[in-house]
């Protein structure tokens, strides 16, 4: 059985927990579980990881190939905006990469508009709340399996 990745990045262990206005408030691991028994009915597995931290996200990435990860769902969260070094990983892995993004970044402030990840990545969900992520597993099973 093929293996999607889905990423989650700084503070993203605080979902459902503060800001539900913008972010909901369902936490991380309602969103795990939900990904977990999508991907069961979609015929693929998901290994679920968040951290806070840009190298621990970046060595997950890199280790991918090897581990036989098939693609990625990535929000990389405030990393988004500023990271060439996960930009460069994301690349550099070869994989297709979705990234997700729970509030519309554009409707948001001006620095949140850019994204240093999006142009290595395959496309970009953003504003469809944890949705998102359903949408991008279903696209990647899609196209893993194709
Ligand atoms: O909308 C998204 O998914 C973001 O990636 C979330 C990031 C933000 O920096 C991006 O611009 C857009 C913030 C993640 C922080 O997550 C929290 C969740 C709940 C409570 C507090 C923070």
């Amino acid at each position: 059985m093929k293996t999607i990745a889905v990423l989650n990045g700084p503070n993203l262990d605080r979902l459902g927990r503060r800001e539900p206005e913008i972010y909901g408030r369902e936490t991380l691991a309602d969103l795990e579980r939900k990904l977990h028994a999508e991907a069961a009915d979609l015929g693929v597995a998901v290994d679920f990881f968040q951290s806070n931290h840009e190298g621990a996200l970046i060595d997950r990435i890199s280790a991918m190939p090897e581990s036989g990860v098939a693609g990625m769902i990535l929000n990389a969260a405030g990393l988004t905006h500023t990271s060439v070094a996960l930009r460069d990983a994301i690349k550099g892995s070869g994989l297709p990469a979705i990234e997700v993004h729970i509030s519309n970044i554009h409707a948001r402030e001006e620095f949140r508009a850019h994204s240093m990840t999006a142009p290595v990545c395959v496309g970009v969900v953003t504003g469809l709340g944890l949705a998102g992520y359903s949408f991008a597993l279903k696209f990647l099973a899609d196209r893993i399996r194709a």
